[in-house]
């Protein structure tokens, strides 16, 4: 397992973020939280992390902790998501249109963008390997995908990350294989990064949690998935968050936590017998209007 993975820098733009992604599926970004970012995070996250439970099965680890519902705990998890490297490059392989027959006419259909999953992972000393896996396996996803992602990932080190203590596994290129070939490990390469740097990779890329062989060193990551909104979201976001908690984040980031009916108008909620969008529930003046999604795509698409 000598290659390295392919790292950019904070100041890349996303067109050399996404070329890296197409390549390779992975792609390194180097101090991708700012300092402050990084301190308030392990401040928020690491002492109730380390108050979790253990894993009951092998993909979830005995010696691993995991906590999800992320925008709970931590505001700075805003700050990932909106991140443009990782937001405007996620955006480029999900929002993919494609037009279909409404009536008499011909309407282009896209998938908005939302946060699927949200986990602190801690790998502790002597966990074994995890298997080797797609995380788009959940959507029961297709490959290859031709380009068209149901999933971009982050993963962001809190603790630095290498290939002893259990810096995830990733086989790059294998964003690019069909359902049939079995990922092998001879293949992997283990994504290597001080805390602070992050990992993207596409739903679509064969990774594993690795193993950790050291004696006394906790390897702690926090991973955040984008997903289309075509596919419903892996974390259940509406039981996970309160609306309150939600309300209080800004408009952006309540409609990536799915208080959103997007474009292909999924996630509308019924008021006053219009379908409409939830974002109106979480009571921000300007969308006070309540506008059915219909109403709304054909407005935009069909006039
Ligand atoms: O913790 C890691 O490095 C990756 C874990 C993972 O891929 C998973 O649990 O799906
Ligand atoms: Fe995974």
């Amino acid at each position: 397992m000598t290659r390295t993975l392919e790292s950019l820098s904070n100041t890349s733009s996303v067109e050399e973020v996404v070329a890296v992604l197409e390549r390779d599926g992975v792609v390194v970004i180097r101090d991708f939280l700012a300092p402050g970012t990084l301190e308030g995070l392990r401040t928020d996250l690491i002492p109730r992390l380390e108050q979790t439970s253990t894993g009951r099965d092998g993909f979830s680890g005995d010696r691993t902790r995991r906590m999800g519902a992320l925008f709970g705990h931590s505001r700075h998890c805003a700050e990932i998501v909106t991140n443009p490297l990782y937001l405007e490059a996620a955006r480029h392989f999900l929002v993919r249109s494609h037009e279909v027959w409404i009536g008499d006419h011909r309407v282009p259909l896209a998938p908005d963008v939302r946060i699927g999953v949200t986990q602190a992972i801690q790998i502790g000393p002597g966990q074994g390997g995890q298997v080797i896996h797609r995380d788009d396996n959940a959507f029961l996803w297709r490959h290859p995908t031709h380009g068209r992602e149901g999933r971009v990932q982050i993963m962001v080190a809190l603790t630095d990350f290498t290939e002893a203590n259990g810096g995830t596994r990733v086989i790059p290129g294998s964003h690019l294989w069909d359902d049939e070939r079995k990922p092998l490990a001879s293949e992997v390469v283990a994504a290597e990064m001080p805390a602070g740097s992050a990992m993207i990779f596409l739903g679509s890329l064969y990774h594993a949690g690795g193993e950790n062989r050291t004696a006394d060193e906790f390897r702690t990551g926090l991973t955040i998935a984008l997903d289309a909104s075509n596919v419903r979201q892996e974390e259940n976001m509406y039981l996970a968050l309160t609306p309150e908690l939600v309300a209080s984040y800004p408009e952006q980031v309540q409609r990536l936590l799915g208080w959103s009916a997007g474009s292909n108008a999924m996630g509308w909620v019924e008021i006053d017998g219009q379908m409409a969008d939830p974002i109106v529930l979480l009571g921000n003046p300007a969308d006070r209007q309540v506008m059915s999604v219909t109403q709304k795509n054909h407005e935009l698409k069909v006039e």
